[in-house]
């Protein structure tokens, strides 16, 4: 495989196995083309940390996809996107893409009344990425914005499905409520596996965005117009590293990408 060749893989990172809301998408529009995933799991959630330390452990993620040589980054993270893509952006030389552009853009063209609402974790709200992303494609939409740390241990203590989490997302979204917004932005990558909990709890009026989607369709945009699309077709390999355990990784991607034999490697990040 030559070093340049539109073969090589496209790179995906996150804190956890969250951003594989991401890859099944990708899985879905854009069949031939080969997947390296990197999860942080034993470091995640990245949602209460610090920026700076959110960004050092960013840094680490795309120095070890960028040795496997992969043609283009995805930083499927909403709070990894929020802090480190700028700065990511400026220093490799790879097209980088995270989710919260996509998301804002599609939010934009969603909604009518330019009433947007985002939901996320404590450190994608803090850096108010988002907001900026909307104010700066269209500067007089209403922007209101919420953090919900109790989202993600709900989705990973799998009671997505459950009265818990039906008591907890409409809590935790009632001052949104009064906002009268016709959009919401899923802004983490957890937040699809709570759809319908969530579209019950703001009301069917709020169209919802996922981000995770959203981006797969620019990552679609970008490779066309960098002409790097892959047109072998032939089966990929998808390899997925984890900072964790390989087993769990292994039983939650599994089920979730419906794919029973997959290619799991453990990695360390920590001293680089
Ligand atoms: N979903 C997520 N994270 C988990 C989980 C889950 N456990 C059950 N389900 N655990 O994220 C996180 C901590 N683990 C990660 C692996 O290493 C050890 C520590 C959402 C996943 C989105 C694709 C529920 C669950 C599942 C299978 C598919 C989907 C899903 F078991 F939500
Ligand atoms: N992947 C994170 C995000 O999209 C959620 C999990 C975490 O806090 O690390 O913001």
């Amino acid at each position: 495989m030559s070093v340049l060749s539109n073969e090589r893989p496209i790179g995906f990172i996150d804190s956890g196995v969250g951003g594989l809301t991401v890859v099944k998408e990708a899985m879905r529009q854009l069949p031939n083309e080969e997947i390296l995933y990197l999860g942080d799991t034993a470091r995640c959630p990245y949602g209460p940390r610090p920026a700076e330390q959110v960004i050092e452990f960013t840094w680490q993620m795309t120095r070890f996809l960028l040795k496997k040589n992969i043609k283009m980054l995805v930083i499927a993270c909403n709070t990894a996107t929020a802090v480190a893509l700028e700065e990511i952006k400026k220093n490799v030389d790879i097209p980088v893409i995270g989710v919260i552009q996509p998301g804002s853009r599609a939010a934009l063209k969603a909604s009518k009344t330019g009433r947007v609402g985002i939901i996320g974790t404590l450190g994608t709200i803090k850096s108010d990425s988002y907001r900026h992303e909307l104010h700066e494609k269209a500067p007089d939409t209403y922007v209101s914005s919420l953090a919900c740390p109790k989202f993600v241990p709900i989705v990973e203590s799998n009671q997505y499905n459950s009265s818990v989490a039906k008591k907890v997302v409409s809590q935790t979204l009632l001052p949104l409520k009064k906002e009268k917004l016709d959009t919401l932005i899923l802004g983490c990558t957890h937040y699809p596996l709570l759809r319908p909990v969530i579209q019950n709890a703001i009301g069917q009026q709020v169209t919802l965005i996922d981000s995770g989607a959203e981006t797969v369709s620019d990552v679609s945009a970008l490779l066309d117009y960098f002409n790097l699309n892959n047109y072998e077709q032939t089966a990929k390999t998808k390899t997925f590293y984890t900072t964790g355990s390989p087993k769990m990784f292994k039983d939650i991607a599994g089920e979730w990408l419906n794919i029973t034999d997959l290619n799991v490697e453990h990695i360390d990040l920590g001293g680089e």
